[in-house]
Formats: structure tokens, sequence, C-alpha cells
């Protein structure tokens, strides 16, 4: 090793920054001691874990005594709710603000209805992370969604006016440039090594969220109903109405928006959605009703396309009985498409549904918002229906409105036969409206830029937060 042999490169830098450990094993004595160690950090600091074992060790006898494992003796820290001094500060905190916000990620998962008590007792609006989707169901009347690009439109309004955030189980990596400076800010998280580092924070609590939450509600007295919470259920109630609209739309060329409506309706209770990278990442967080219990994976941080492939083979092997589907845009479907026939090899009935609109979308748009030529966005038009069938699934295309029900009927037929199969959905390359730079408030845009904005994004009934601020009389 170590001199450019036939296929050799070190590995551990490839994984040093994808992981929690990454080692090469140098002896077949220490073998068993570094597996325990990669499986008792993968444990500890929730993440994968690499070990590499060079060739060489692989006819060695490792003899058996002096190994011994920890497995047996794994615990994780147990944490409470956080000191009730800290939780009565944060309380008065919220107390005084005028348009409090609830922020919450993954940690908070298992938490639910502890964030929607919250929400209602004292009268603040949840914002959930794009990971953080499949907490709050999605008809919760004060969920504004996620905030950003993968976002929806109440959370990034809500996020303007904000005057203190709740930011709970958390570690979303956009808050330098999303969050506003000077907002009251309070952290609660099990992991010390966040606390306070994503904004300046004024209380920052070691805890374990549900607790902390429970603890809140315990402690802290009913708000009286507040015009800032009801101005946002509208806003809430008005996107919905358009998200709705779009999916209902029967005029026009194919858009994605019908697909997710189909989607929504053949969705089992306890469904599992694997969502790919690209506009579906967007157009998923914004779409599907999910309810609380259906779990929705993607690759949050290093965005990685090609993952909702693997992502729902992984659900499927993990819960065999539960419904999964992979939801992909066709640049993705392009990098994994190979491995449909693992689905068909190991009988896996999964729902892969490719959006092809023959262009690198989410990056044609980023393009188009930071004024570049557009480059290198285009894709040549793949017929994935036939690579489906090429693999031994079934592929359907689907081109107009009228021909999604029947595709997605026929994909729960085979489904429930055992049979994975590829629904390729031909829609038109128009953008998802960007909620990130959303063009709607009149004090801010004069009327021509807002009509030729509600004109492109089909967005005549939507109307900005300022709007229902103002009918509310919130300053
Ligand atoms: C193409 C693409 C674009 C994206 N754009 C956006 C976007 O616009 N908006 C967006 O929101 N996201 C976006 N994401 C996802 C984003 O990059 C992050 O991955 C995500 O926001 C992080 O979510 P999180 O903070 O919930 O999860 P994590 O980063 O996993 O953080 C979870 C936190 O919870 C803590 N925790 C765990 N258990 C507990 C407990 N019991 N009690 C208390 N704390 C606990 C952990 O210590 C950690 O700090 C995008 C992803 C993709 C693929
Ligand atoms: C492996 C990898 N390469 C490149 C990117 C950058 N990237 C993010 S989204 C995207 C386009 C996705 O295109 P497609 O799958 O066709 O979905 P669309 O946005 O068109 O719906 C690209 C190239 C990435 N995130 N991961
Ligand atoms: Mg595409």
């Amino acid at each position: 090793m170590n001199q450019d042999f036939f296929q050799e490169f070190d590995e551990n830098p490839w994984f040093k920054d994808a992981g929690v450990y990454a080692r090469t094993v140098m002896t077949a004595e220490s073998l068993p001691h570094i597996l325990d160690e990669a499986i008792r950090r993968a444990f500890a600091q929730h993440g994968p874990a690499f070990v590499t074992i060079p060739n060489d060790l692989a006819n060695k006898e490792i003899p058996a005594d002096g190994y011994y494992s920890a497995a047996a003796n794994f615990a994780k820290p147990v944490l409470g709710p956080g000191p009730d001094e800290q939780i009565k500060q944060a309380l008065d905190l919220i107390s005084n603000a005028k348009k409090p916000l609830i922020y919450v990620g993954q940690g908070t998962i298992g938490a639910a209805d502890e964030v929607m008590k919250f929400a209602k007792k004292f009268q603040v609006p949840v914002i959930t992370t794009a990971l953080g989707k499949e907490i709050i169901p999605y008809d919760f009347e004060a969920l504004l969604g996620s905030a950003a690009r993968v976002a929806s439109k109440p959370a990034n309004e809500a996020l303007q006016e904000t005057d203190l955030m709740l930011f709970v189980g958390s570690n979303y990596p956009f808050a330098e440039i999303m969050f506003k400076p000077d907002v009251k800010f309070i952290q609660i998280d099990s992991n010390p090594q966040v606390l306070g580092k994503r904004h300046k924070t004024d209380v920052a609590i070691l805890a374990d969220a549900k607790k902390s939450l429970q603890r809140f509600i315990e402690l802290g007295s009913d708000s009286a109903p507040s015009d800032w919470y009801a101005a946002n259920v509208d806003n809430v109630a008005n996107w919905h109405q358009y998200n709705d609209d779009m999916m209902n739309r029967t005029d026009g060329e194919l858009r994605f928006e019908p697909a997710f409506k189909e989607i929504n309706r053949i969705s089992e209770d306890d469904a599992i959605y694997s969502i790919d990278v690209g506009d579906v990442t967007q157009n998923a967080v914004r779409l599907l009703k999910v309810n609380g219990k259906q779990p929705w994976i993607t690759s949050g941080l290093f965005a990685t396309m090609g993952v909702g492939l693997p992502g729902a083979i992984a659900g499927k092997l993990s819960y065999p009985n539960r419904q999964v589907f992979n939801l992909a845009g066709d640049g993705a479907a392009a990098m994994v498409m190979q491995d449909l026939s693992t689905e068909v090899a190991y009988h896996l009935p999964i729902i892969n549904v490719v959006f092809s609109n023959d262009a690198l979308g989410f990056i044609e748009d980023e393009q188009e918002d930071e004024d570049h030529e557009w480059f290198g966005i285009s894709l040549p038009q793949t017929d994935f229906a036939k690579a489906a069938e090429a693999q031994g699934m079934t592929g359907i295309t689907v081109t107009k409105v009228d021909q999604m029900k029947a595709a997605f009927d026929k994909a729960v037929e085979l489904n429930k036969a055992g049979k994975p199969v590829l629904i390729d959905v031909k829609i038109t390359n128009e953008r998802p409206i960007p909620v990130e730079k959303l063009t709607l408030d009149p004090d801010k845009y004069d009327q021509q830029t807002i009509d030729a904005f509600k004109k492109r994004y089909y967005a005549d009934n939507l109307i900005p937060l300022s709007e229902f601020l103002k009918r509310h009389n919130v300053k």
C-alpha cells in the first residue's frame, strides 16, 4: 500500500467530511476494536462511520482472546426539559413579543403534539425546516411551511416580519441568510455544539425538545387570541388554496402539480417519501399533504442528486409493508436509473415517479435569478418508461392530465401485486413559483411588476401577508 499500486487511492479523505469517523485498519489484531469504535461513534454522533480494510488483512487469523465489544454498554445521554429559570426567561421574551414564531427541525420528530399545543397556547405560528416537513400535519392551521427556496410563501413572509424566534431541534444551514439579525432568539437543542451557532442567541437551552416544550406549556399562561396569529392562519389558507387550484388545473400544458394531486390521493396513511434533489424537493415540500406519520427523506445537507431511488430502496427494505415513493426529476433519475433493476431483482414494490422537463430546472432557475447566461441546463429527452421496461419493470408515460388518474391507479394495482412501477410524467419546464422572490406586495412593487408575476405563476388569487396583516390591524 501507499505506492500508487493498481486501483489504489487514499480513501479516508474522501469519507472524512461525509461521516463521523474514517480510518484504515493497520493490523488484523486491531480490526475488531476499530469496527467497535466505528459502530460506537456512528451511534453516539448519529452519522455514518467508515472503515477501510486492506486486502492484505483478508486471510489473517485474528486471535479470539483479548477482543471485547462495547455494544452492550451503549447508552444515549438522557436530557431533561432544561432549567425552569431559562424557560421562564424565554416565556417572558415570548409574552413581550408582537410577532413571535416557533421554528422547528428534525429534533422535534415525535413532538408534533407539543409543537401544535405550544403554537395555539402562545399564539405562535410554526415554521419547519424542509427536513422537518414530515413532523406537523399539513392541515395544522398555523403551519407556515419551510423557509428559503425549498419553501413556502407564508414561512418566508412571516420571517421578514417576526421579532422573536424560538428555534427548536434544528441546525438550519440557511439561518444566516434567512433570519433577521436583530430578532430575539431562543434556542433549544440537545447538542451543545450547535447552541448559539446559527444566530445571536438570547436564551440557549440544552434540553430534549419534547420535554422542554412540555415544560414551556406547563409553566406559561395562555395568550389572548392574537391578530398576528390570525393573519398568518389566513395567509396559510390562501396559500393552500393556490396550491389546490394548481393541483386541480386541467387546462394548459401539463405541469407537475396534477401529479402531486394523484400522489396525495393514493398515499397510504404511513407512506414513506424518498425525495430527490431539484425542483421536486421544493414541489414536494409544498404539495405533499403529509399527516405526521409519513417520513419525508432527502439528502438534506449535501443535496446529492440521485438520492431518491436508493432512499426508496432503503425505505422498502426497512419497512417492507409500507408504501414507498421515489420522486425524482429527469436529471436525477438519469443518474441512477440502472438501479431500477435492483428494485426488480429484489421484488421491491416501489412507486417511482419521474418529472421530465428535459432540463436541470432547479439550476436553470438559479441562473435566471442570478442573471447568469443559461449554461449547461438542458437535458436530452429520455423515455424513462422504456428504460424501466428494459429492466423488467412496468413503465407508464403521462403526457396529459386526463391520463394521470389511470396511471396512478395502475401503480397501486402493480404495487399490491408486489411489483415496482415507474411513471414518467412529461411536464413543461415552467418554473415553480419562487417564494423566495415573491412579487406581490403593492407596498414594495409597482402594479405592472406584480401583474407580470401573477400572470407567469397563475397567482391571480394569491394575497401577500401584508394584506392579511392590514385586515387584522397588525402594525
Ligand atoms: C436542494 C435542497 C435545497 C434545500 N433548501 C432548503 C430550504 O430552502 N429550506 C430548508 O428549510 N431546508 C432546505 N434544505 C434542507 C437543508 O439543507 C437542511 O438539511 C435542513 O434544513 C436541516 O434540517 P434540520 O435543521 O431540521 O435538521 P438537522 O440539520 O439534522 O438538525 C437537527 C437538530 O436537532 C437536534 N436534535 C436532535 N434530537 C433532538 C432532541 N431530542 N431535542 C432537541 N434537539 C434535538 C440536533 O442536535 C440538530 O441540531 C434543502 C435541501 C436540498 C436537498
Ligand atoms: C450530484 C449532484 N450534482 C449536481 C447537483 C446540483 N444540482 C442541484 S439540483 C440540479 C438539477 C436537478 O435536475 P432534475 O433532476 O432534472 O430536476 P428538476 O430541477 O429539473 O426538476 C442540479 C444539477 C447536485 N445537487 N448533486
Ligand atoms: Mg429536470
